[in-house]
C-alpha cells in the first residue's frame, strides 16, 4: 500500500461532468498526432485486437486504493505498435469524451499493466466506470486513468491534463506521495 492511503473493497465512482451514452454506431477511437497515418477503430474493430488481462492496483489520490482490479483491453504498448510512431512522439494524450484529459510521457505509456481497458472483474465495464473504454494506469494515481476514452493523441511535447493544469503532480507517482505540486 502506498504512504496515505486506505483500502476499498468496492471500486467507487468518481469523475467530473455526466456520465456519457455509448453509441455503437458512431462511437469512434481516433489514434492521432505523431504518428504515420491517423487511425480510426469502431468499437467492434477494438475488440478485434489482440487484448490482454492485467491484474493491478488502482490508487486515487483522494486517498483510497483497490487492489486486484482484473483489466482486460489493448495495452498501451500493443496500440503503440500498431500506430507506427514518428520519430517526435515524446508524449502521450488521451482525451475522453466530455473534455477531460490527461497524458503520460511515452515510456510510461509502455510500462507493464498500462490498458484501455473495456472489461472489469469479468464483466463489461459498467458506464460509471468508463464503458466502453478507459485507460488504466496502476503506477499512477488514478486522475491518469481516464475514462470514455476516445482520443488518443502522440505529441512532442507534454499538454499537461485537467487536474494536472490544476495542481496536481503531473508525475503522480503514489508511492512517493506525488499528489499536489508544492
Ligand atoms: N473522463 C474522466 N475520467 C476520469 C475522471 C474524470 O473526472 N473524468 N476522474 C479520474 C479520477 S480522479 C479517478 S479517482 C478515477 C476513478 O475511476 P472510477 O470512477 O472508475 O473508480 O477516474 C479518473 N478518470
Ligand atoms: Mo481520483
Amino acid at each position: 500500500m502506498p504512504p496515505g492511503q486506505v483500502q476499498t473493497t468496492k471500486l467507487p465512482i468518481l469523475h467530473l461532468g455526466d456520465v456519457p451514452k455509448f453509441n455503437p454506431k458512431t462511437w469512434r477511437l481516433r489514434i492521432k498526432g505523431e504518428i504515420e497515418k491517423p487511425i480510426e477503430l469502431t468499437f467492434d474493430q477494438l475488440l478485434a485486437l489482440p487484448r490482454t488481462l492485467s491484474v493491478s492496483d488502482f490508487h486515487c489520490v483522494t486517498s483510497w486504493s483497490r487492489f486486484d482490479n482484473k483489466w482486460e483491453g489493448l495495452l498501451l504498448r500493443d496500440l503503440i505498435e500498431i500506430a507506427h510512431l514518428l520519430p517526435g512522439a515524446k508524449f502521450v494524450s488521451f482525451e475522453a469524451e466530455g473534455g477531460y484529459h490527461t497524458s503520460l510521457p511515452l515510456d510510461v505509456a509502455k510500462e507493464d499493466n498500462v490498458i484501455l481497458a473495456w472489461r472489469l472483474d469479468g464483466a463489461d465495464l459498467d458506464p460509471a466506470h468508463g464503458w466502453p473504454l478507459r485507460l488504466v494506469v496502476p503506477k499512477k494515481y488514478a486522475y491518469k486513468s481516464a475514462k470514455w476514452v476516445r482520443v488518443v493523441r502522440f505529441l512532442d511535447s507534454d499538454t499537461p491534463g485537467y487536474w494536472e493544469q490544476r495542481g496536481y503532480s503531473n508525475n503522480a507517482d503514489p508511492w512517493k506521495e506525488e499528489r499536489l505540486v508544492k
